[in-house]
């Protein structure tokens, strides 16, 4: 999670991963959140598998704090961070090779910049780790 001369934006943005696997969210610079689409969140759009757990850091201040999920079920997430997913700071985790879902739907119903910088599922399934901007 990063803010410098290119914005504030997750770096990588997009990550493939097995079912099972921890991640952890690093604030390296700025302030921000991660924090996973889900009505439970700030009443946004569900994007995350519908058996899933939702997630929410919120937000960070401090460089090298940290915040760790583990994702159990399989299927695509996408997330953001609080203060800044009007300004496209969102990410997508793909985890194992997802069939259906929420998450694999258009997201019509996310902020015109955060639809610009999801990456796309089958961008991360080829290269597995998507760099930021
Ligand atoms: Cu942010």
């Amino acid at each position: 999670m990063i803010t410098d001369n290119n914005g504030s934006y997750f770096d990588p943005n997009g990550l493939l991963i097995e079912s099972g696997t921890t991640v952890r969210f690093v604030n390296s610079s700025g302030s921000h959140s991660t924090t996973a689409y889900h009505p439970d969140n700030d009443d946004t759009p569900l994007r995350i598998p519908e058996d899933a757990t939702a997630w929410d850091s919120g937000v960070y201040t401090n460089a090298e704090e940290t915040f760790e999920h583990t994702f159990d079920v399989e299927g695509v997430y996408d997330y953001y961070c609080t203060p800044h997913a009007m300004l496209g700071m969102v990410g997508r985790i793909v985890v194992g090779t997802p069939q259906d879902g929420p998450g694999t739907e258009p997201p019509a119903d996310l902020p015109p910049a955060a639809k610009e910088s999801l990456p796309s599922i089958d961008t991360i399934l080829e290269k597995e780790v998507v760099k930021g901007p």
